[in-house]
């Protein structure tokens, strides 16, 4: 099993003390009430600090070329992107459990507490985390992420106040594949089986809705370096191929409030785990335990 400390933040108790700074990073509660009927935020003010995006970008550089503090004991069942395997998107999953400059990024408390405040929450887990490079597309139009929901994907978790932030490493701008959501589509039905992450025809996926009656709003991420959004994890939301002509580079970190837990999960017969249920470890009556603090660390607790 992996040996994964943390050990970045002096966490006494689980407690973080904002400092004054911080505190005036939290959201308002007119920034509550918007995320809860829009299902997604952008922080109004950079929230991470340039050195620590920049040796995240480091840290992404060395984990592309091999380099890993942690080693997973599988490499197959997840997304694990390597090279040889094409630029168009290099989708890592896990990463904060291989690389330990992705992990610090991963683990800011800030996060935590903007997540713990959007949801009400008394605390917030890491649940995973995901790292997106997209070459520039060069005219090909390639290098879409498919509209999907990460619900979809962690229905073995019983929280609906799941939620993720997005990073991006640099400038988000539109024509850099930003992060896009559906305005207010957290609020829809239909959606638990959006699982299209690799599916590249846009319009297509969003018919069906449209077919409803469904008003569709995409809205870009575009912010600037250090300023950062989260999505609910009932929102619709994909990613543009990358226009420009630089590569592009985030990280999303999907999050748990205090409640969530691990539940049995079929679909069409066939019973559903978490890749991570490998790896975490198991409560007394043998299911994966979702606050295990090696794999699913407090990032934030009040
Ligand atoms: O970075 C991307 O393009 C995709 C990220 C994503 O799908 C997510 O945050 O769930």
């Amino acid at each position: 099993m992996i040996a994964i400390k943390d050990n970045f933040y002096h966490l006494k108790d689980n407690v973080y003390h904002l400092t004054e700074e911080e505190m005036a990073l939290l959201p308002t509660e007119d920034d509550i009430a918007f995320y809860e009927e829009h299902g997604w935020f952008i922080t109004p003010q950079r929230v991470i600090p340039d050195e620590v995006i920049d040796e995240a970008i480091l840290g992404s550089e060395k984990f592309y070329q091999g380099e890993r503090d942690w080693v997973i004991p599988y490499q197959t069942g997840y997304s694990n992107w390597q090279p040889g395997d094409g630029d168009e998107i290099r989708n890592n999953e896990f990463v904060s459990l291989q690389k330990l400059e992705l992990r610090k990024l991963a683990l800011q408390p800030i996060i935590g507490a903007i997540a713990a405040k959007l949801t009400r929450s008394k605390s917030i887990r890491r649940f995973e985390d995901q790292l997106v490079y997209k070459a520039p597309t060069k005219g090909l139009g390639k290098g879409a992420v498919g509209w999907h929901t990460d619900h979809a994907y962690s229905s073995n978790c019983t929280s609906d106040k799941l939620l993720a932030t997005w990073i991006p490493f640099h400038d988000s701008e539109e024509n850099r594949a930003p992060l896009v959501v559906i305005d207010g589509s957290h609020k829809w039905t239909g959606t638990e089986h959006l699982r299209d992450f690799n599916q590249q025809d846009l319009p297509k996926i969003l018919q069906k809705f449209a077919e409803e009656g469904k008003e569709i709003k995409e809205v870009p991420m575009v912010m600037k370096k250090g300023q950062i959004s989260f999505h609910h994890g009932w929102t619709i939301h994909g990613s543009y191929p990358n226009y420009s002509d630089q590569v592009r580079l985030a990280m999303a970190v999907h999050l748990q409030d205090e409640t969530n837990q691990y539940q049995p999960f079929w679909n069409n017969g066939k019973q559903i785990h978490h890749f991570l249920d490998l790896l975490c470890r198991k409560l007394p009556n043998g299911e994966p335990d979702y606050s295990d603090p090696e794999i699913f660390p407090t990032i934030w607790s009040e």
